[in-house]
């Protein structure tokens, strides 16, 4: 992994210490180890005609973790709105829940569609 170079002041003298004249003499350039936090991915609901109200809420509580309160808030922005948001995720994670919603519906006939993108 190539690390970027990054200007650090490493502090020899106080560059504002008018007593020394020696101005930026102490300023180098060296290379800071990044850890970098992986992107993290969108997982959207869309709407349809045809799914049950109810079997969206279940896939919300069931896959999402959410209170059915708050699947039922979310359902009806879906209906409303076309799609929503239903979770921010790693790659893998926000895969495997598209997979596991996708799979779901298909089981039950339904045209549900669950996608994701990247944040
Ligand atoms: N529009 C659907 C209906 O009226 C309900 C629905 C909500 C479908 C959210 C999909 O992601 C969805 N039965």
């Amino acid at each position: 992994m190539i690390q970027s170079v990054t200007a650090q002041k490493l502090r020899m003298s106080d560059p504002n210490d008018p007593r020394d004249g020696e101005g930026d003499a102490g300023v180098v350039l060296q290379t800071k180890p990044k850890t970098k936090r992986p992107p993290l991915y969108k997982v959207l609901l869309l709407n349809d005609d045809y799914t049950p109200m109810e079997f969206v809420v279940h896939v919300l509580e069931r896959f999402f973790g959410m209170t059915h309160a708050q699947a039922f808030e979310v359902m009806l922005t879906v209906h409303k709105k076309g799609v929503a948001v239903v979770g921010v995720f790693s790659h893998e994670i926000a895969e495997t829940k598209v997979g596991q919603v996708m799979d779901f519906a298909r089981r039950h006939q339904h045209p549900l569609q669950c996608t994701m993108e990247k944040e």
